[in-house]
């Protein structure tokens, strides 16, 4: 803590990054600790996500926070890069989540910090790692490390932000939820923390279309499998019937597991280059070890992710569905 005190009074400009596709904690995260830098410390941050956040996290993002969206304005983003000298990822295990900024933030000379909660993060890269996997999310590690360097309350935005970030990530406290969790959120309150508007903000503020499409996926498409596990497959001619926007799947893969039997549940959603991978697994089976296995992929031990690429992994969308059966049978064999 000490010496991360002196790395941050001695930072000129900072740069705080996440993975890209980010979630609630990403966000989280990114806001959390870049509003407690500028509002205690008085910092210059900028921060940067690869791609833009499902509409319905926005509302953590206070008005005239340093966000930039890398995607939508690449030579912004990597003039951030340049001109940064401490750049501080957040909620991944590493620059190779960071998508086409990797080869960006590897190049920069700034002192590099990770603060994360996933397995096996890439802590060659850094000169300085926060990580613990026993732990809710990045947003909780993020908490703590902050607790720890102020005395009294934490700002509004970073209090709001963190709490969100801690609430998707457990999904509102049904996941990797850990005593220091329960404590992080009763403190929260305790501190004036609105609870009920994070809760509205995330969880009803749903286009209609997604609802229309939960609904459909689960009774249409997702296929049972004897074994124990079930898939759904997301492909772009139902993205397009729905009108598919970033976030409207956002959950769908954990529902299968609410089936007796069920322990593992697979989704695909279907992307340029193939399909991105999502996996969910109850205690006892391993999410992680089917995306390391099959999909190119990683993660927590319940929830994992990985991809699928036209022409390596399978010729087109239609031989995903073989894929994926094949895989989850030859792993619960
Ligand atoms: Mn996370």
């Amino acid at each position: 803590m000490t010496e991360l005190e002196k790395v941050i009074s001695g930072a000129r400009q900072i740069c705080l990054v996440s993975h890209t596709h980010p979630d609630g904690d990403a966000l989280g995260s990114v806001v959390g600790l870049g509003s407690y830098l500028i509002e205690r410390k008085g910092k210059s941050v900028k921060c940067i996500l690869p791609t833009a956040p499902a509409d319905n996290l926005m509302f953590m993002v206070p008005e005239g926070f340093p966000l930039s969206i890398a995607e939508d304005d690449t030579p912004a983003a990597l003039d951030i890069i340049k001109g940064c000298d401490l750049l501080m990822v957040l909620d991944c295990s590493g620059l190779s989540r960071t998508d086409f900024l990797e080869e960006h933030l590897r190049k920069s000379t700034a002192f590099k910090v990770l603060m994360d909660h996933h397995v096996s993060p890439e802590t060659g890269d850094f000169g300085m790692v926060f990580s613990k996997t026993e732990i809710s999310s990045a947003s909780e590690l993020i908490y703590w490390i902050l607790r720890d360097m102020e005395g009294g309350t934490l700002p509004q935005a970073t209090r709001t932000a963190l709490m969100a970030g801690m609430t998707t990530d457990t999904n509102n406290f049904a996941n990797s939820v850990f005593p220091s969790t329960f404590a992080m959120a009763s403190e929260l309150i305790e501190a004036g923390t609105d609870r009920d508007y994070i809760l509205s903000s995330i969880y009803q503020q749903y286009r209609e279309n997604r609802i229309r499409l939960m609904g459909w996926m689960q009774s249409s498409n997702m296929v049972v499998l004897p074994c124990g596990a079930a898939y759904m497959i997301l492909d772009a001619d139902t993205q397009k019937r729905f009108d598919y926007k970033e976030g409207d799947s956002e959950g769908l893969v954990n529902i299968p597991l609410g089936i007796a039997g069920v322990k593992l549940s697979v989704m695909l959603k279907q992307t340029e280059k193939g399909f991105r991978v999502s996996i969910r697994s109850r205690r006892g089976t391993s999410a992680r070890e089917l995306a390391v296995r099959s999909f190119h992929g990683g993660g927590h031990e319940n929830a994992s992710g990985g991809k699928l690429d036209f022409g390596t992994d399978i010729a087109n969308a239609g031989a995903a569905s073989a894929y994926v059966e094949q895989a989850i049978k030859e792993y619960l064999k």
